[in-house]
This record gives structure tokens, sequence and C-alpha cells, in this order.
């Protein structure tokens, strides 16, 4: 490890290595080891003088923790949470301190480069050569010029990774000034279609809270709080106060760290939760345990759900749901345990036993539904299936129950409709590189036909240059060819663009496709920036600042380096980008227009969150007295969280919660309508297989799994690490070190978990090298027996298999792997209703001895 060597290639590979990354080691390089110094308070750091707790958020991943960190001399040492948070009260996870080690790896890029090999492929070194900023920027500006004066700007592109919310400022706006449609975001990457079931039962595209602490049940679907699924932190602190008070039941062929302390675990066959969840409305249904102030009850109170009868819709009276008995006919009223249990491969008295203790704790029982059941090819309706329970027990917008977010007073950046020339007008109205609303890909957000992003798909528009090629694009915070389902296919798009741009703190395996490289700055210590989001019953808007010493030029991916772009177009005679900047991001409380691109990024910043700090602007939540308290609490909270002010308003097309759903019948009509098809083959071209009025209510569908079950006999079942800080721990000494905190895995190793019935056949025994194959593609890694896994699947931890990123993520920096990465074995498919990737339940496997 950190060898440099001197190949075939030539220096480059290793240039690539030593500008980007090991220059400046000494001044920048390894992790701090000085806790043991830090003193507790922020008043014991000042008596003793060492330093100063400053204020940050962590986007680890998508709790978006405000935190604290102990910074000396310039220098960050600790980090903990910030306990003026009201989401995550000062609390932290166990990747939270991972941080550290990420903004001070020696293999951070330090300076631009610009590639000198003109081929590109995984095999080939790019021949990276350090440049000036100066360089890089006239370079990318003459890019985008090029395609201007050729009036062909669609040809432009912006992909987006994790984000804050001054992302509209590179994506959004100065791609539309450019005068491209192509903004894609990594969203489809990561879980839009847990939004599916929310939006089209209770109008609300959006992640949920849930109310842990005032609860009596908690029913989890492929969801593990302690890991990831959202305010890992918080969660993490009030687990034991929830295990205390509720049952906690989990559906999870894995038992994941969350299913390890549940009073009930459901090892469901993946792909099969939309059974189970059926089967679990019908019992709760025919057992009369609804909650009946939300859902109401049969006119003459005798219930009439009884199994298999139809049950007429005049019988029973509605108070905030809509379509209960619609429902029940279509699709309940068959759907015993007994049925699921067979598709589940669970005992039907275990759906019984969980449905009744769930029905029984309405209304403060919660059904939280996680990616697994749903980014599946037919995870849409698993999705609507599992959250409708929250419905039956009227758990939605209730104590105890699951939450939306609460209002923020945030603000959005000044309109740019102004600056668009004719060339960009003309250039955005182009389809889009993903191929979002086409017949196959309706990406419902919010409803809406093309309303979302289908991320995977852009490889497919790139390779086949459908709509139109791609000639220049500039990527940030992402890594799409390693995190993307069947990644290899990234390689081959990355290869057909001609001129890309990463932005990026690693050399990651995106970047080794790029002609330009620029070296960006760490979310958590270096960036201007601000988030939002919820849990606790409240929502917080962390602010990110840069608070540490950088001895490298970084630039901000958000506010400096589209800044700086628009200055270089300017000179270049295109000035519509700058003058956008200079004229509409003047600083809220001087008017004053910003002069260079620090005073831009903080302006912009002030700009987004006005009405938290300004006492003149306030509108509700903390009081916050100015910019500068602002910067030094570092988050302003939301008033606490108005119980039940949903119901009856919801943003539905009735405005009920919807069994039967009205706004998905809308949804889909429309979509077919501007195909000039019908909804069954809307549901034909996405691969569901409702007809009729089937496709308007939650129901079960049977997995779409790739795969012949002869040629790979087992289920692959990608999962989420609670070190994972999304694709981007693997260079941290700490995540193989600490390795074994995910159950089932070993500490330096990456292993498949496999259940010692599959694995005595196959003659496998702990640590054996072991190749898993699926129709798609194969990886090597170490197998490991273990009864935590389903019988008939295999469990690999998502993270490990870097070729590129740094020299500890890979054993060879540019060539060969560290472990193997599941996206190269998991097919690219979708739950095309929401464009979703799907992950889970995807794909069948065989295993090979390596
Ligand atoms: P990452 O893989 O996290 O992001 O996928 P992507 O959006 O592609 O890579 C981000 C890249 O940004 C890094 O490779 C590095 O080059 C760079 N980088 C790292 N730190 C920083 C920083 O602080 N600032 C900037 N500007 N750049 C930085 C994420 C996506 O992956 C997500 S969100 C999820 S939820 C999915 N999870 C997942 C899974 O669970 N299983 C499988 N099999 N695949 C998955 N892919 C998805
Ligand atoms: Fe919060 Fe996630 Fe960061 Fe942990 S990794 S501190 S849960 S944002």
């Amino acid at each position: 490890m950190g060898k440099e060597r001197r190949d075939e290639q030539g220096l480059s590979r290793r240039v690539f290595l030593k500008h980007s990354l090991v220059t400046g080691a000494a001044a920048y390089g390894g992790f701090p080891l000085m806790n043991a110094f830090v003193p507790a308070t922020a008043e014991a750091a000042s008596n003793t003088q060492m330093g100063e707790w400053k204020p940050a958020t962590c986007q680890g991943c998508t709790s978006w923790c405000a935190k604290q960190v102990y910074v000396i001399n310039g220098r960050a040492v600790k980090v903990r949470g910030n306990p003026h948070s009201k989401v995550n009260l000062g609390a932290g996870c166990p990747r939270s301190h991972f941080g550290l080690q990420q903004v001070y790896d020696p293999d951070r890029i330090k300076t631009p480069m610009k590639r000198t090999n003109p081929v590109k492929g995984r095999d080939q070194d790019p021949k990276f050569v350090p440049i000036s900023w100066d360089e890089a920027l006239d370079t990318i500006a003459d890019k985008i010029m090029e395609l201007r004066n050729n009036h062909e700007t669609e040809k432009y592109m912006l992909m987006r990774g994790r984000y804050s919310y001054m992302r509209d400022i590179l994506y959004d706006s100065m791609t539309k000034i450019i005068g491209s449609p192509n903004n894609i975001s990594h969203s489809a990457l990561c879980a839009e279609a847990e939004k599916f079931g929310p939006y089209f039962t209770e109008g609300l595209w959006d992640y949920r809270q849930y109310d842990v602490e005032n609860t009596n049940y908690i029913l989890l679907w492929g969801a593990d709080p302690l890991s990831a699924n959202r305010q890992v932190s918080y969660y993490s602190k009030a687990w034991g106060l929830a295990l205390d008070k509720a049952t906690v039941a989990i559906a999870e062929p894995r038992l994941s760290s969350t299913a390890c302390k549940a009073d009930e675990w459901l090892p469901v066959e993946p792909g099969q939760d939309g059974a189970v969840a059926s089967a679990m409305a019908h019992v709760i249904l025919t057992e009369g345990l609804w909650y009946k102030p939300f859902v109401g009850d049969f006119i003459d109170g005798v219930n009439q759900f009884k199994e298999g009868a139809e049950v007429s819709e005049e019988s029973f009276k509605e108070v905030y749901t809509y379509g209960l008995v619609k429902w029940w006919n279509l699709e309940l009223k068959d759907k015993t345990p007994e049925w699921a249990a067979k598709k589940a491969g669970i005992p039907a008295e275990q759906i019984r036993r969980v449905a009744i203790g769930f029905g029984k704790a309405a209304p403060h029982a919660m059904s939280w539904v996680g990616g697994g059941p749903v980014m599946q090819v037919r995870g849409g309706y698993g999705c609507m299936a599992t959250h409708a329970l929250n419905g039956l027990v009227g758990s939605v917008d209730n104590i105890g129950g699951t939450l939306a977010p609460n209002k923020v007073y945030t603000s959005s950046f000044p309109k740019y409709d102004e600056y668009l020339d004719d060339t960009a007008q003309k250039g955005k109205k182009h389809g889009k590189i993903d191929h979002r609303g086409r017949l196959e890909f309706p990406a419902l957000n919010k409803g809406k036909s093309g309303g979302g992003v289908v991320t995977n798909n852009a490889a497919e528009g790139i390779i086949n240059a459908d709509p139109n090629e791609i000639k220049v694009a500039i990527a940030y915070m992402n890594n799409f060819n390693f995190s993307a389902p069947q990644g290899q296919r990234w390689d081959e798009a990355l290869k057909k663009i001609p001129f890309l741009t990463h932005i990026t703190t690693n050399a990651s395996e995106f970047s080794w496709f790029a002609d330009i490289v620029l070296p960006d700055t760490h979310h958590m210590f270096e960036k201007w920036g601000y988030v939002k989001s919820h849990g606790h019953g409240y929502r917080h808007v962390p602010l990110m600042q840069p608070i540490i010493d950088m001895p490298f030029e970084f630039k901000i991916d958000e506010t400096e380096i589209p800044f700086l772009l628009g200055k270089k177009l300017a000179e270049r005679g295109f000035d519509n980008l700058h003058r956008y900047h200079v004229e509409q991001f003047k600083d809220p409380e001087t008017g004053k227009a910003p002069s260079n691109e620090g005073e831009f990024a903080e302006y912009a910043l002030k700009i987004g969150t006005v009405k938290l700090w300004d006492p003149a602007k306030w509108q509700g939540g903390d009081k916050i007295n100015g910019w500068e308290e602002f910067k030094r609490i570092g988050v302003s909270n939301s008033d606490p969280y108005p119980y039940r002010k949903r119901w009856g308003k919801m943003k539905t097309a009735t405005g009920m919660f919807e069994f039967y759903s009205e706004t998905l019948k809308k949804a889909l009509e429309k979509h077919a309508e501007k195909h000039g098809v019908t909804v069954d083959q809307v549901m034909e071209a996405t691969k569901y297989e409702a007809r009729g009025e089937l496709a308007f209510v939650p129901h079960y569908e049977e997995p779409y799994i790739h795969g012949d079950s002869a040629d790979f006999p087992l289920l692959f079942v990608d999962h989420k690490s609670r070190l994972n800080r999304e694709g981007r721990s693997a260079n941290c000494p700490w995540y193989y070190e600490l390795k074994d905190l995910d159950p089932g895995d070993e500490n330096y190793a990456d292993v498949a978990k496999l259940n010692p019935i599959d694995a005595g056949p196959l003659g496998l025994k702990d640590g054996d090298a072991i190749r898993i194959v699926s129709p798609v593609g194969t990886i090597e890694c170490t197998a490991k027996l273990w009864e935590g896994v389903r019988p008939g699947t295999v469990a690999k931890c998502y993270g490990q298999g870097h070729w590129a990123y740094g020299h500890l993520a890979s054993k060879e920096f540019g060539k060969t792997p560290r472990g193997g990465n599941n996206n190269f074995i998991i097919p690219a498919d979708y739950d095309r209703l929401s464009g979703a990737s799907a992950y889970y339940g995807t794909t069948r496997v065989r295993i090979e001895k390596a």
C-alpha cells in the first residue's frame, strides 16, 4: 500500500496519485489521535486555550446531522453531535468520526489535473498532470463556449451526487443558463421508491419521520435505522427508550443491527414483503382492529370483512380515508396469512400475531418502510402496501406514528429566467438523457409523468446518444460507475463523453474517465452550505462552514466553481451566468454584490437562510439574532410537530388517505394519455403485473428477479453498513478495523454471508475465497457461514470493491479492487413508476470457489 510504481504506462499512474493524492501528506495527511486532549465543553476549552468546538454538518448519510468539531490550531481533532439540534439532540453514530479520516486522507486530490492520455478505459491510465486552477477553468469554459457557439447546448450535462441545498446554483441555474435540460441527480440511486407509497396514499413525496418515543408498536420493512434509513444518530439514542415501551417487529431476510434487538424477526424471502403486508391488512380488517376515528366504520357497526366475501361500498362510512372497501374487494379479501406464508416463507401464525399486535396498538403503531422491499423492479406497489398499514391504524400524522417534515423557512435562490437567451431557451427544451417520461419510464415524482429522475438510465442515453450525444459534462460528489447497479455500463458511457470534468475529493473510479479533475472541499469541514432534515418531531437546518485551515486550494463545488466559471464565460463574451451571480446574489445585510467566489458562496448561503437568522424576516422556529449568531450556533430548529393537522387535508386527489388511489389513477391515466395507450399498457411497459383497477390500490406483485433459478440458485441480498458514508468510507482505516460492527461481517474482509444450510453442499467454509456470479457480472470476496441469513439467500454489504479511490480502498490503485463491488453483479433495472434503481430482490446468483 502506498508504493509508487513505474509501470508499462509510464509515470502517469504515479503522477495521478502523487499530485492528486500524496503531495503534502506530511502537512495534510494522517488522522488526528488527539481525542484524549479534547476538553468536554467549550468553557473547558477556553480555559485551557487549546482549541474550540465549531459547528458543522455531517453528510455521511442522509440523516444530515448537526455536529460540532473540535478544532485546534486550524486542525479538526474530534467530532460530536451539536446539542443545539432538536433533531439529533447531540447524538452521533459510529461513522460520523470517519469524517476526520476523510478530510485528512493523504490520498486527497490537492490540485487540478488534466488528462494527457486521450484514450479512455478502465485499462487506460489517464496520465493526469497537475495544472493551475486558471488553466482548468479556461479549458472548461472553452468547451462550454464551443457548444454555445454551435447552438448545441443540449449536449452539456451536469451530474450530481451527494449535495447540499446550495445545489441549484451549479445543478439547476448554471445548466439552464448554458442551455441544457440535462441536469441529472443521483436521487434515483438513493431511495425514490420509498416516497412512492406515501405520495400515492397521503400526498407526501418525502421521507417520513417516526415518532418512536411515543409509539407502542414498530413494524419495520427492510429498514435498519440503527445503520441507515435516516436519523441514525437520533434513533441510536432513542432506541433504548423505544424498546422499553414498544414491541419491535422487523421483516428482513438478514439479521440486521435492528433485527438483532427486535422482538420479532420475520425473515421474509426477498421481494415478498407485499404479500405479508396484504395479509396483515387482511387480518387487521377481519379482526376489526382498524382505527375507527380515522378510517370510519360499517354503518350498522357490524364487521363484514370476512375471508373471501365482497363488501358493499355503501355499507361503510369513511372519515379521513378513501376507498377502503374497494381495496378490500380488489386485493385483500383472499390474502390470508396462510396464502402469504407460502409466498414469503415465514409462518402464518407469526404474520397473524404481528398483525394483531400492530392493530391492537393503534393508533400508536408505525409501519416503517425502508429501501429493501421497495427499491425493487415491482417495488412501487410493495411500498404502497406496507405504508397503507399506517392508514389502517390511523398512525399517519399522529402521536407515535409516521410524520411528515415540519415546515422550515428557507428561501429559494433568485429566479434566473431573464438570463436565458434564445440558444438556452431552445437547448433546454430537448428531451432528457435519462428518458424520464417515456412510456417505459413514468418516473412519477409527485404524480407528474417524467417528474423524477431515472439516474442509472442516463448511462444508456449517453451510450446510444439518445436523444442526443453528450459532449461536455461536469459531475460532482458522485461515483456512478461504482454506485449504480451494473456500474460497468457507466465505464462505457463515460468513455463516450469527449470532455468530462469531475469535481471530487478523491480520485475515484469516475475520476479515472475525466479530462479535468478539480479538487473539492470536504463537505463537513471546508464548505459553505446548508441542508434540511427531520426527526424527533422537528426539522432542523444545519449550516456547513469552512472551519479548518486548508493548506491546498480547494474550491467549493456548488458555489465557488460556478461563480469562477461564470467569470470565465463572461471573458469569452457570454456573460449571462456571471451577471446572474453578481446582480442577484447580493449580501442580504449590506446589499453588496459579490466580488469573488468566497463572497458569492457566503452571500448565497445568507440568501437561502435569511428568514432563519434575520429577526426582521423571521416566520417561525428558533429565534436567532443575526448571521454571526447563526454561524456560532450552527443550526436552526423548526417549531414542534403539529400532530393531526393533515387529517382530511392531505395533498391527494380526495384530500383523504387513499386506499384506492385516485391520485395514482390520475397520474397513470395522464401518462397513458400522453403516449396514446391504456393504463394496462403502461403496466406492461413498466414490468408490473396489475391490470384494471388493481393498478390503483396497494397490492401484491410477484417479484421480478433476474437469473434462472437452475443456473443461479441463491437470491442476492445487498445491504448497507453502519460504517458506510454512502460510497465514501473505503479509504478510511477505521472502516476495516471496525467492520464487524455490521452483524455477520468480519474486520479486514469483504464477506458474503451464507447460511450453513446452503454453504454445506457447496463445500464452503469460513474464509474461503469465492466468486459470486450473476447474469451480469462476477465479483470476488470471502465466504462467511452465518445463521443470520435466510437459507436460499446470500447477503453482502455494499461498500468495498473499489479499484480506484485511494491506496487503501483498492488493492492496487487503478487496477485491482479490494473486495467486490455488489453493483457489478446487480443488473440495471428499475421500479419504473418512481424511476428508482432496483437493488433488492432483483437478482439470483451462484457461488463458486475462487
Ligand atoms: P458516492 O458513491 O458516495 O456517491 O452514490 P453517489 O452519489 O455516486 O460517491 C461520492 C464521490 O464523491 C466519491 O466517490 C468521491 O469521489 C467524492 N467525494 C467524497 N467525499 C466528498 C466530499 O466531501 N465532497 C465532494 N465534493 N466529493 C466527495 C451514492 C448512492 O449510492 C446512494 S446515495 C445510495 S443510498 C446508494 N446506496 C447503495 C447501496 O446501499 N447498495 C448498492 N449496491 N449501491 C448503492 N449505491 C447508491
Ligand atoms: Fe448523522 Fe449519518 Fe453523519 Fe452519522 S453518518 S452523524 S447519522 S449524517
